[in-house]
C-alpha cells in the first residue's frame, strides 16, 4: 500500500476555475491536492471511513473524485492518532482521490439528545459506550489535521432550522467566534482547505450577518449549513439563493446535507457547486432506486414482473447485469440487493451532475431542466 502522492504542489491547496455559467448556475473545475473535481458535484458519504455497502474501488469505478467522511466517527474509532500514524485517511482506506471531512459537531448534536453546547465547545455522551467526548473548535481541527482530508469543515453551532429568536442568533454568532479559533488552530493551511459554514437559519438578517462575517475571513470555499432540517421548501430555496448571491463568485459553495435529486438540480441552478447527503444510500437500503421517472420502490410486488433494468441505459453494475424482478427477489433474501441499489443510486446522482454540468457548458441548461422535470414528475400526472 504505497502512500498516495499529492498531485498539486502550488502554495494554494484549491484552485477554482469557472468554465461556463447560465444565470447563477456554474460549470467549474476545482483543483484539490488529490486531483481535479468537476462541479457541480455530488459527494457520496462514507461516514465511518467506509461507504455503507460500497467499496472504495467501486466508488472509483463510478468516477467519484471527492468523498465525505465524518470527524466525530473517525475520532471515536480508529482515532486521530492512528490515522496520523498511517499518514492520514487516504492511506488508511487506500483512496487516491479527494476527501472532505465534516467537523463533527453537527453529527454529535443530531445523533443524540445527550449533547451540550457551550461557548467552549460541544460535549457529547457516546451512544456506543456512554463515554464523553469534548469537541472544541481546536479539537475538531486538530483531528481533521490528523485525518488529512483535502477539505476540512469549521466547527459550527447547529440548531434546528426552525429555531427562532435568541438561540438562533447565538448559534450563528458563536459559529463565527468558533471559526476564528478554527483558523488559529489550523496547522495545515498549505494542503488542507478550511471551509467556514454560513448559519443563521431561515432568517435573512441573521444569514446576512453570518455571510458578511465569514466572507471577511477569506476562505478558499464556503459552505451553507443549517438547512434541509424540515423547513418550508420556499424558505429553503430563498435562503440558498440569498447565500449564493452573496458568496464570492470565484470560490466553491457547498450546500450541506442536500442530496434529493430535484433539490440538487434546483440548487445547482441557484449557484451551488457541491452537495452531500446520505439519502441516496440510505433509501437504497430500504429498497428505493432513483430513476429518471422518480423513485422506484423495488420492494413492491409489481417489480417481480419487470424484466428490465432499474433504469434503461444506465451503465452501473446493477443495471448492466440484473432485472428489477431479480433485485426484487433478492431484497427479501440477500444483503447484496442493497449493495446493487446503492451503486445504482450513487451512479445516478454522479451522472445527473455530469449531465447538468455539460448542459451548462453547451448552453442547454433550460432544455436539460425541462426534460429532467418533465420526466421526474411524469408519474404524478
Ligand atoms: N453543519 C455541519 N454539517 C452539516 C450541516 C450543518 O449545518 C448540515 C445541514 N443540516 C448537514 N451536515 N457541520
Ligand atoms: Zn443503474
Amino acid at each position: 500500500n504505497q502512500p498516495h502522492k499529492k498531485v498539486k504542489t502550488n502554495e494554494t491547496p484549491l484552485e477554482f476555475t469557472v468554465l461556463a455559467t447560465h444565470n447563477f448556475a456554474r460549470a467549474s473545475i476545482m483543483r484539490l491536492p488529490h486531483g481535479e473535481v468537476l462541479t457541480p458535484v455530488y459527494m457520496p458519504v462514507g461516514t465511518k471511513g467506509a461507504m455503507k455497502g460500497v467499496t472504495y474501488s467501486e466508488m472509483d469505478d463510478l468516477g467519484c473524485k471527492l468523498l465525505l467522511a465524518n470527524t466525530y466517527h473517525l475520532a471515536y474509532k480508529p482515532g486521530g492518532n492512528l490515522l496520523e500514524k498511517v499518514g492520514g485517511l487516504h492511506n488508511f482506506v487506500n483512496w487516491k482521490h479527494n476527501i472532505l471531512t465534516d467537523s463533527g459537531g453537527f453529527q454529535m448534536v443530531s445523533l443524540s439528545q445527550l449533547s451540550e453546547v457551550t461557548e467552549e465547545g460541544v460535549t457529547f455522551e457516546s451512544p456506543y459506550d456512554k463515554s464523553t467526548m469534548h469537541l472544541r473548535p481546536e479539537d475538531s481541527i486538530h483531528t481533521q489535521n490528523q485525518i488529512g482530508a483535502d477539505i476540512i469543515m469549521a466547527l459550527d453551532d447547529v440548531v434546528r432550522t426552525t429555531t427562532v429568536g435568541p438561540r438562533m442568533q447565538e448559534a450563528s454568532e458563536r459559529t463565527t467566534r468558533w471559526l476564528d479559533r478554527d483558523i488559529a488552530a489550523h496547522k495545515r493551511k498549505h494542503d488542507q482547505n478550511l471551509f467556514p459554514i454560513v448559519q443563521g437559519g431561515i432568517d435573512p438578517k441573521l444569514r446576512e450577518q453570518s455571510l458578511n462575517d465569514l466572507i471577511q475571513r477569506e476562505a478558499n470555499g464556503y459552505a451553507i449549513g443549517g438547512l434541509a432540517g424540515g423547513e418550508d421548501k420556499v424558505d429553503f430555496w430563498k435562503t440558498v439563493a440569498q447565500c449564493t448571491a452573496t458568496l464570492p463568485v470565484n470560490k466553491p459553495r457547498y450546500l450541506m446535507g442536500v442530496g434529493y435529486p430535484v433539490d440538487v438540480v434546483v440548487c445547482s441552478c441557484l449557484g451551488v457547486d457541491m452537495f452531500d447527503c446520505v439519502f441516496s444510500t440510505r433509501t437504497a437500503r430500504f429498497g428505493t432506486a432513483f430513476t429518471d421517472n422518480g423513485f422506484l420502490k423495488l420492494k413492491n410486488k409489481e417489480a417481480a414482473n419487470v424484466f428490465e433494468p432499474i433504469q434503461k441505459g444506465c451503465q452501473c453494475q446493477a443495471c448492466k447485469s440484473y432485472t428489477q424482478s431479480y433485485i426484487h427477489y433478492l431484497i427479501a433474501r440477500e444483503e447484496v440487493a442493497c449493495h446493487l441499489i446503492s451503486v445504482h443510486n450513487l451512479n445516478y446522482l454522479i451522472q445527473l451532475m455530469l449531465n447538468l454540468r455539460q448542459s451548462i457548458i453547451d448552453g442547454k441548461l433550460i432544455e436539460f431542466i425541462n426534460e429532467f422535470l418533465k420526466k421526474w414528475f411524469k408519474n404524478e400526472g
